[in-house]
């Protein structure tokens, strides 16, 4: 797949909402490693953690697979006979996309591409669960629903790994971590606008918790244990068993 640099923000413009439209789809790989700390030693871990978690005979999910960097990181990772992974996204030039990509790598564990909603995803005899920097985007009272049929469709013994963008109770610490956030942004090379437009953007649309949240609401539906297996700045990621 080739790859295109995303200077989406670069030019001063009336900000609309954030979409995963064709323009974004085109520059995403770029843009979620220049934006998201952390993200490929995420991806790498998710392969480990595949290799380590995945069940026989059992399904696996990326939901809001994007290009498919997780699905690809579980088909590396899974090491188990009979696994099936589906790649879920509401994005219809994300999944497009992400099958040219996914066609493109030799991959053992076979993948299959879904264009639907996770809301609208019926998830049974589930091993391994990714949801990667994705629940942020799902309006907050539906996360509960949301997790809890993802319990629902788990065999015992299957893991759900969360990752997101978090916020901290504490003020200063919060302004601090945003402010380091920034950084890292213009190290990468986004320009101060593109950097307060991408924000604005996202206003409302990515609405980030803190871990404690998201590990009362995963003890809520009723993993256990939960607990955070890679954080870099404002981004975590939590791995969940259910029982
Ligand atoms: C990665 N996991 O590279 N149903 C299905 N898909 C959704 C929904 C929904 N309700 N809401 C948003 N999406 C990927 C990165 S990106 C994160 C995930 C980011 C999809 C949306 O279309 C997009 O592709 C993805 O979730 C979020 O590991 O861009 O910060």
């Amino acid at each position: 797949m080739t790859q295109s640099n995303d200077n989406i923000y670069a030019t001063k413009q009336t900000v609309g909402p954030f979409r995963f439209d064709e323009k974004v789809v085109a520059v995403f790989p770029d843009m979620i490693t220049r934006s998201v700390p952390g993200y490929e030693d995420v991806i790498k871990g998710i392969q480990q953690l595949a290799s380590e978690y995945t069940i026989e005979n059992t399904n696996c999910y990326d939901l809001g697979c994007s290009l498919g960097a997780a699905s690809l990181a579980i088909s590396y990772g899974n090491q188990k006979q009979g696994v099936k992974i589906y790649g879920i996204d509401n994005s219809e030039a994300m999944i497009e996309r992400c099958r040219s990509n996914i066609d493109g790598f030799k991959h053992k564990t076979p993948i299959s591409l879904m264009n639907c909603s996770i809301q609208d995803t019926n998830i049974e005899n589930a091993g391994f669960i990714v949801l990667n920097y994705t629940l942020q985007f799902i309006a907050q009272p539906d996360r509960l629903a949301i997790l809890k049929s993802i319990y629902d469709g788990m065999v015992s013994g299957a893991v759900l790994i969360l990752s997101e963008k978090i916020v901290f109770e504490d003020e200063l610490i919060n302004a601090n971590m945003i402010k380091l956030h920034h950084q890292f942004k213009r190290d990468n090379g986004y320009s101060d606008l593109e950097i307060s437009q991408k924000r604005n953007a996202l206003e409302n649309v990515l609405v980030p918790e803190t871990i404690k949240q998201h590990i009362d609401r995963l003890q809520e539906v009723g993993f256990q244990p939960v607990c955070c297996w890679n954080q870099n700045l404002n981004f975590a990621s939590l791995i969940a068993v259910k029982p």
